[in-house]
């Protein structure tokens, strides 16, 4: 096999101008792999660190120091091991960083050395990425794209409080059916936004950013666009939301539309809008450290809605273990960069097999061309990614990966009814 001969690392520009990591590696054999970090604005406070230089230029976030522990530390550590063998490249970076969390070289550092290794020795097996990842234990399918086409909260210049209102086309019998309602309501949705005179300018992942108020009427509005698109709400085309209520989280409650809530308004205020909205998934409805809060939430409706962990779990097996063990959600959000390995990455989804949750791989809000995500999605089964509306190139980058995957493997099959079932 193949060893490690090179390590490089260069400063790119992420989907929101700031600077991010992209890492080159170069094989024996002379093949080569190539991987860009992305990064979130809704960070969760327990996710491993991305070193940024501070200072003044790019507002602090430049990432000359996370580049110089990749051409340096890093490139001497991994020159020499067997490129293929992923879990002793990632144990090597996780002993050499020596932190719990990457702090010392940077996750943003480690992960685009850990993804770009498993890039160049897929090339070097001259197998796509998805099937150099696949593993005997793990059926491989095509996911169900959660499609996130209203920006609101961080993400967004606009007075909603939920971040995120996703479209799910579930009902279908194929990934490109279930694209292509996706985009239909997207379009769907623009003239609605349209006919009632709002602006249609998007947010950071591509979903409109209208001046709307009222997250209630947010919700209405994709309905609409749902019906008017002409599909059937439930059956074919679903909802999910993410609040991050981190975000949203103040000292005395939960801030929505100009209310301040308790944990167990809040969870009232979600179980009516299931009654009124084809809703099958909520995301962080609570706070990260709300435990209570997530309880209840998952007390009352785990049941019968998908309830995501993201900002609690950052990808983190032992973080979403102690999780079930305190009955919280019934699924997990899984972003590499949170985490900052594949094999820990893949460790996570693995664990939530294990404990009976779901996972959903995610994009950044700030992102980049590079469709990494959408292979490891494909490989583990993990039958969702949720990676923006389909606008602005770095999010489609990934669905017209899985497009193209589609084509090349038309055997796999298509995650949205084992997932979501027929609908309500
Ligand atoms: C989230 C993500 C991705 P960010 O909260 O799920 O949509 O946002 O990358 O800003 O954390
Ligand atoms: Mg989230």
């Amino acid at each position: 096999m193949p060893k490690i001969r090179q390590v490089h690392g260069r400063q790119v520009y992420d989907s929101r101008g700031n600077p991010t990591v992209e890492v080159d590696v170069v094989l024996t054999d002379e093949t080569t792999g190539r991987a860009a970090v992305p990064s979130g604005a809704s960070t969760g406070r327990y996710e491993a660190v991305e070193l940024r230089d501070g200072g003044k230029p790019f507002g602090g976030k430049g990432v000359l120091r996370a580049l110089a522990h990749v051409d340096g530390e890093i490139s001497q550590a991994l020159c020499g091991l067997d490129a293929d063998d992923q879990a002793a490249v990632d144990s090597c970076l996780i002993a050499l960083d020596g932190t719990p969390n990457k702090s010392r070289l940077g996750a943003n550092a480690v992960l685009g050395a850990s993804l770009a290794v498993a890039r160049a020795a897929a090339h070097s097996h001259h197998l796509p990425l998805h099937r150099y990842l696949a593993r005997p234990d793990q059926e491989m399918s095509l996911p169900v794209p959660l499609l996130n086409v209203l920006n609101g909260g961080r993400h967004a210049d606009n007075r909603l409080e939920i971040q995120e209102f996703l479209v799910v086309p579930h009902g279908f019998d194929s990934f490109q059916e279930a694209m292509a309602a996706g985009v239909e309501v997207y379009q769907a949705l623009r003239r609605e936004l349209v006919l009632i005179g709002q602006r249609t300018a998007v947010g950071d992942e591509g979903g409109f950013a209208p001046d709307l108020s009222d997250d209630e009427e947010a919700l209405q509005l994709l309905l609409q666009a749902v019906e008017r698109a002409g599909f059937e709400p439930g059956a074919q085309v679903s909802l999910a939301l993410d609040p991050a209520a981190s975000e949203m989280r103040e000292a005395d409650g939960y801030r929505l539309n100009g209310a301040t809530l308790s944990a167990k308004d809040l969870t009232a205020t979600y179980a009516a809008w299931t009654q009124r909205f084809p809703l099958v998934s909520i995301e962080d409805p609570m706070d990260e450290d709300d435990t209570t809060g997530w309880q209840a939430v998952t007390a009352e409706l785990g049941g019968r809605l998908q309830l995501i962990g993201d900002d609690n779990f950052v990808t983190n097996a032992d973080r979403l273990r102690q999780g079930a063990s305190e009955h919280i959600a019934n699924a997990i959000l899984i972003k590499p960069n949170q985490v900052g390995t594949l094999t820990e990455t893949l460790a996570t989804i693995s664990a939530a097999r294990q404990l009976g949750y779901r996972s959903v791989v995610s994009h950044r809000s700030g992102d980049t061309e590079d469709t990494f995500i959408a292979d490891l999605t494909v490989a583990t089964g993990a039958g969702q990614i949720k990676t923006g509306a389909p606008c602005r190139q770095e999010r489609l980058a990934k669905y017209n990966r899985l497009l193209r995957i589609a084509e090349q493997a038309p055997n796999l099959p298509y995650a949205g009814r084992l997932v979501f079932g027929r609908g309500r």
